[in-house]
This record gives C-alpha cells, structure tokens and sequence, in this order.
C-alpha cells in the first residue's frame, strides 16, 4: 500500500475535527428527510422516499417518483436544486424536481455514471465504473468535455474532494471492489494509496467523523482520509452495494442493487463496523442503484425543512376482530403504508352496531403487533355484538397529529361467523335421516366437504364427536344451512355446538374463518327413544270399589295432578266421579297411581297389563297430545304433572280382585321425560326420553 502525502494529510485534518464535533453534539438522536436514488433499469427511475429516525428506529416512507429518464446511474444535486444524474452513456441530466422537466447534454464522449460536484460549484464531474472522467458545465449547464488522466489510475469511479484542487478517488468495476487513491485536479494524475479494496466503489466524505466512507459489493469501509488507513470495515452479506450517503450527522445510507437501502447509526461509536451500531436494511425498490448525497457537496440546497401534509401517515386498512371469540368485538387491527416509529397514543373507534357507542383506546391498549401494524383493544369495553358488519369509517386517531393522519379510517369485518342458532330435526318417518337447521351469524358459504365443521358437547353422556356422518349441507335461505346425516348419532337437543375455529372451507364473504370459543345449545325435539324403566318391585295401587264397572279402551286414564279436583284428560264421562276420589288418595300406604310423570312434551303410551298368571287383563295404548297439554297448567320449569291411574277393570267388564299384577309396555315422548315415579313410589331423575315399562303392582280394591 502506498501512503498518502503529507501535503494531503495537514490540509484536511484541522477542518474535519472542528466540523464533527460539533455536529456530534447537536445532533446525537435522530435524522429524518428525503432521500432521493435511482434505479438502473429506466423507466421510472429516479425517486425519492422520506426517512425518518427517531434514534432507536429507521422509518421510511412510500416511494415517490422524481422524473423518468432514458438511463440514470449516480445522481447529485446542482447549486440550483436541481438533480444531475449520470446518463449511464454519453450523456448527462439535469432534472427540474418541481416540473419533472429533464434536460441532456452529452459527457464529452464519457460514459457518465457518478456525479460529483467540483467545490467551486461551476462544473459538475461524470465518471464511470470505472471510466473517463468529464467536466460538466453548469453556468449554464451544457455538453461535457472529457478530460484525460495520467497516473496510477487513468479510470475512476467516484471522486470525494479535500479542496479546490484535490479530491480522493475509486476506481472500481461493478463488483464493487476497486482502487482508492488521491487525484490532482490541476495536473489531472491520480495516485494510487490502496490497490484493490473491497468496498472501494462509492464514496462519500463524513463530517461527521472526518473519514471518508466507501461502498461497495457487500463492504463499507471507513478510512481516515489523513493518514489514507482503514478505521473500520463491516460487511453486510449479500448485498450489492454501489453509491452511499453521509447526513453528517452520524447516519448512513447506501444503495444496495438487491432493492434495499442500507441505513446505519454509528453516532455513539463513530465506527461504521462497530456491531453496536443500529442497522436497518429495508426494501425501498427493485433495480436500486445509487442515492443522492444528503450531506456536503452535491446535497440539496434547499431540503424541505419539516414534513408536508401528505406525509402523515394515514391508515390503509383496519378490521374490527372479536380475540376472545365471544361474537363481540373487542379490538381493532390497524394496517399503515409505511413503517411506524411510534404508536397513536389514542385511537377512536364507533360500534357499527351502536353508532352512539364509541370507545376511546388509550395508549395502555394499543400494542405493535410488526412494524406496519398494532391492535387496539378494548376487552373491558367490547361491543354487544359483531360478526358481519359493512365496512365503513368507525376509527379515527385522536392524538399524534404531528405524525398521523387524524382523518376517519374506514373498519372493516375481520370477525368470523358464529353460529346463531342450531335446531335438530329427528326423523318423522323410518325412512327419513336426521337433519340440524344452522343459521349463521353472518352470510357465509358452508362447504359440504367439510363435512361437520363443529365441535359438540353432549353433558352426561358419550361424546359423539367423530361419530356424525353428514351427508349433504343445503342452504335454507338467508344464514341458514340445513345438515342432513346418515346413521343415528346426530345433534339432539340438549347437546351444544360451536364453529370450529378456523376450519376452512366456513369463512365469512371477507374469508375470516370462525374463531368462535363458546357453545351455543342446540334446540328443537328429540327422536323417540326407549329406555328401561323400573322391573322389580311391587308398589300397591287402590283405585275405590267401581259401582258399575264398565271396560274402557283405554285402562290408563291420565289425570291431571295439578288440579287438586284431578282433572281427567281422557276420562269417558262415566269414570269421572272415581278418579276425582281415587285422586285425593285417602288410604293409607296405597297410591291413587300407577305412574306418575312429569313431562314438557307430548308422549304416547302403549302398555298391556296381566295377572300373576299371566293372564291378559287390558291395555292401554294412546297418545297425549300436545293439546291435551295445553289444557293443563304447567310448572315454572315448563314441565306437566301427570298421574296415569290404572282402571282395574277387564276386557270381559269385571272389575277385578285384590292381588298382583303385571305392567308391560313402553312410554314414548317427543319432548322429555323429565322425572317418572314407579308404583313404589321412587322418583327417578331421567336423562332420558322414553321408557321401557315392565313391573308388577299390588292392586288394593276397595
Ligand atoms: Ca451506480
Ligand atoms: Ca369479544
Ligand atoms: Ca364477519
């Protein structure tokens, strides 16, 4: 490596330290502004994005496009606050920002790709990679002459000056490593201080620290410009680096070709390779090629000192969500453009279900979920409701005007459906199969391939989860859907339903799935189903002595026990005076009843009775119906009282005699056995619905 010049060093270094200095002490957080690149590919290819850093976080904004041009490399600004861009050929422009007017004028047969301004502002430099080197003039600006270099280097990519006469230089192809060495611009020779640097391609002069930082390939290298040494390098894998930039206060960005600008802090550590420093590399644009200096010569004259309106974040997409899964919502999902340093610290939201209601989220409740997206929730005010809404403009930040949008931001439906209501359908007919009728909180597609989409709790009895077949989902109009299944375990009242959460295939028109965390119960009727009822025992019934048996078709009268005088549903007028006495049941340890019942449906009976020989006595087949119940009075739980008083007399018209005998038969219903009281008097509580009726009874005739 060769060394520097004496010379070179003392004329820079007084002024470098004087300069960093006190930008490190006015300026220790943050840097915000627009950095204006290229892209290598034509078209739309020079813009600008904002930036913003607060000290912890590098924000940017959306790109903005600057102007279009026929090719476009490095890029500085002229005095007049216009941009100069290397035309990548024989060709330079200068681009009006406010008219996006752009003006050519050749390079004096040099290929112009970096542009640096010359200290006395009246020419630019165009220089290629590497390549001849021409001077533009700008008083007026017009067509480039080439000016030929000896020495080391007689190629150059980058110049960074010292002074008038005096500047640094790269000499590097597009794989970004290079020369680096200083260039009289009086005699036009160059003299080589580094052979063949990795990174040494773009350059930049820092006031900040004094040092020069250069770029390239995947490098950045910070070298004190005095005595012409690396202070510090940092690699950055994968990166394709070309120009970069300084803000002179501690803050660096450079152009990657992968897409990327590559952002760093080095304020506290004042070396650009220390791993202390803060990073950040995001995506800007495709075909990055070079940024426009923010700093020194060939900065903008003229930066726009503070933020125009348009660059206050607006929201571009927000959803109400219910997290906890209870139909209601209780936050809000919140999308902006860019990345965001700070959080709203207030968030307005209206219920669209109440629009009198609203809600104030305070800063405790809105959280980060990733850089471009928070929550604000509000558990302990969740709305009553929401499932399927409109989308309309519901949200509004409150605080943060400085930074975001205050304007209305339109909510949209981010909850899943739920399910309203689930009524079950026994078959009517053998023939028939089960159905369950599913109206749904919201529009929404059931997909029949997914066959049953819900999770369902049956208490007291086995899980049939697995166990239902469906067989074919059909809408029934409106949100609802109507299972049909195969086999007998199907949805009964009493069990409960949810959605699955998340199945697929059952997602609302905005294609939220279900995230529904409560049952709903299932209602309608159940399917006759017989069950075992008591077979042993011998309870003793006593009905008075009947003046004038007479054989009835029916031998079971069922009678009302809620009515004191015993009210008889299916009494022939004859019997009437018997059961208002067998009702108030004056003989000790006897009962007036056979069974007593307590029902909340309709239920059919069919039972034949015997004696202890087994000789046929009657029977009793009927059904009582669901207006026959209506005719009774009903408990507060919705239940019926009903007391099934045997009739002792034969199918030959005797009544007959003291002694035992046998019941045999079944007791069906639609609705639910609530509690059955033998002849032996226990009471059973009954999950189930039917009953299987087989005992013997001691008959008393008095
Ligand atoms: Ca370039
Ligand atoms: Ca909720
Ligand atoms: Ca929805």
């Amino acid at each position: 490596m060769s060394q520097p010049t004496a010379r070179n060093l003392k004329r820079l270094l007084p002024l470098v330290l004087a300069v960093s200095s006190m930008w490190a002490a006015v300026w220790a957080a943050g840097t915000s502004g627009d950095l204006y690149f290229t892209t290598y590919k034509g078209g739309a290819d020079v813009n600008k994005i904002s930036f913003n850093y607060d000290g912890t976080k590098l924000v940017i904004g959306p790109v903005v496009n600057v102007a279009k041009t026929d090719g476009s490399d490095g890029l500085i600004f002229a005095p007049d606050s216009e941009l100069l861009v290397g035309g990548q050929g024989n060709k330079v422009h200068k681009i009006n920002i406010a008219t996006q007017a752009v003006v050519t004028h050749t390079a004096g047969g040099v290929d112009a790709y970096h542009m640096a301004l010359d200290p006395g502002q009246q020419y630019a430099w165009a220089s290629g990679i590497p390549g001849g080197l021409a001077k533009i003039p700008l008083t007026p600006f017009a067509d480039g002459t080439a000016i030929p270099l000896s020495g080391d280097d007689v190629k150059v990519t980058s110049l960074a000056f010292q002074d008038a006469d005096h500047a640094f230089y790269t000499s590097s192809g597009t794989d970004g490593s290079g020369n680096f060495g200083t260039l009289d611009l009086k005699a036009f020779t160059t003299h080589r201080l580094i052979k063949n640097l990795q990174g040494g391609h773009g350059m930049a002069f820092d006031t900040f620290t004094g040092h020069l930082m250069l770029f390239g390939g995947e490098n950045i290298v910070q070298i004190n410009p005095a005595n012409a040494q690396i202070v510090s390098t940092r690699a950055f894998p994968g990166s394709k680096f070309d120009q970069g930039t300084v803000d002179g206060k501690g803050h660096l960005f450079v152009a990657d070709g992968n897409g990327t600008v590559l952002f760093v802090d080095y304020v506290a550590t004042k070396k650009i390779g220390d791993s202390a420093n803060y990073s950040a590399q995001p995506y800007v644009a495709d075909n990055m090629d070079d940024v426009a200096p923010l700093s020194g010569l060939g900065s903008n004259p003229n930066p726009n000192p503070n933020p125009q309106p348009d660059s206050l974040i607006a929201v571009v997409k927000a959803l109400y969500q219910d997290a906890d899964g209870d139909g209601r919502i209780d936050q809000a999902w919140v999308e902006f453009p860019k990345a965001i340093a700070a959080l709203p610290t207030q968030i307005q939201l209206q219920d669209p279900f109440n629009p009198s209601t609203t809600v104030t989220v305070p800063a405790a409740g809105i959280v980060r979920i990733d850089e471009t997206h928070i929550l604000a929730t509000f558990k302990d005010k969740e709305f009553t409701a929401g499932t399927g809404f409109d989308p309309k403009p519901y949200g509004k930040i409150l605080a943060d005007a400085k930074v975001f949008d205050g304007a209305s931001f339109v909510i949209g439906d981010g909850v899943g459906p739920r399910i309203a209501s689930a009524v079950s359908n026994p078959p009517a007919n053998a023939n028939d199969k089960p159905t369950l009728t599913v109206t749904f909180s919201e529009a929404m597609k059931a997909d029949p391939a997914v066959g049953f989409p819900f999770d369902i709790k049956r208490p007291g009895a086995s899980d049939p989860s697995g166990k239902i077949k469906v067989v074919s989902v059909q809408p029934a109009g409106g949100n609802a859907y109507v299972y049909t299944f195969e086999g007998s375990v199907f949805p009964l009242p009493g069990d409960s339903l949810r959605l699955k959460s998340g199945a697929t295939g059952l997602a609302d028109a905005q294609g939220n799935p279900s995230n529904m965390k409560d049952y709903v119960p299932v209602g309608g009727v159940l399917p006759k189903v017989v069950y075992q009822l008591e077979s042993k025992g011998t309870g003793l019934v006593t009905v008075p002595k009947l003046d004038g048996p007479i054989p009835l078709p029916n031998s079971i009268l069922v009678v009302d026990q809620s009515v004191s005088e015993g009210g008889c549903l299916n009494c022939p007028p004859s019997v009437n005076v018997v059961i208002s006495d067998a009702v108030k049941a004056n003989y000790s340890d006897t009962k007036p009843f056979l069974i007593t019942l307590k029902v909340n449906a309709p239920f059919h009976y069919d039972l034949s009775f015997f004696d202890n020989l087994g000789v046929y006595i009657n029977k009793a087949v009927g059904d009582v119906s669901a207006a026959d119940l209506a005719r009774l009075r009903k408990d507060k739980d919705g239940n019926y009282l009903l007391g099934l008083a045997w009739w002792p007399v034969s199918s030959r018209g005797g009544q007959v005699g003291n002694g035992a005998y046998i019941a045999h038969g079944t007791l069906t219903t639609t609705g639910d056995l609530k509690t059955i009281q033998g002849s032996q008097g226990e009471f059973r509580a009954l999950a189930n619905k039917s009953e299987n009726v087989f005992f013997t009874f001691g008959y008393l005739r008095r």
